[in-house]
């Protein structure tokens, strides 16, 4: 006996091909949403370049400047924060171990010597990276003492995956004794 299609089943299909259509319009919206909001984003940077874009010639930062070797480090500040300057280059960050204390606003500043580096430290919001000719800024607190690890997260050259560095955090009132007469420190042994 031959079947006949029902009138069940052709409801069914029209079912699926309502819910098709459903869903095809919910993926269409979703990547127009994407696309206008890359759009905007692209239209407000090209228009509204960043306020504050500090640059510095990546040839001659051993050379003069705020990226000597002798100011890298972690520095005290007259109002109570600190600043950590650091340098990448390939492979490895300048200094190697950065000292930083408890509850303090503490800013790094860095920036690198050749290619684009990362500069991340794990467990804590510190990311961003080190652009040549560019300086990075970036404020955080560290709330408790830990020993963190600081591993470049931007492919850098062949050396890449070996370049790291320590960050030391120590308490707040052993730090500012040892950063006494504006010395420059880092726990690089
Ligand atoms: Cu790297």
């Amino acid at each position: 006996m031959a079947t006949t299609p029902t009138s069940t089943d052709h409801d069914g299909s029209r079912v699926a091909e309502r819910a098709e259509l459903r869903w095809a319009l919910l993926v269409i919206g979703i990547v127009a949403l994407l696309v206008g909001m890359m759009v905007y984003m692209s239209l407000h940077w090209a228009t509204m370049p960043p306020s504050r874009v500090e640059t510095i010639d990546p040839t001659t930062l051993h050379l003069a400047g705020e990226f000597v070797e002798d100011n890298l480090g972690t520095a005290a500040e007259p109002d109570g924060s600190v600043t950590v300057r650091v340098v990448g280059n390939q492979y490895s960050f300048t200094p190697q171990c950065l000292l930083v204390p408890t509850d303090t606003p503490v800013k790094f500043r860095g920036t690198s010597a050749d290619v684009v580096h990362g500069f991340n430290i794990a467990k804590t919001n510190v990311n961003v990276m080190l652009v040549p000719g560019y300086i990075a800024t970036f404020k955080t607190k560290f709330k408790e003492p830990a020993d963190l690890v600081m591993p470049c997260h931007e492919f850098c050259g062949v050396g890449h995956a070996a370049m790291w560095a320590h960050v030391k955090v120590i308490d707040k009132a052993e730090f500012f004794k040892q950063a006494i007469n504006g010395r420059r420190l880092s726990c690089v042994k």
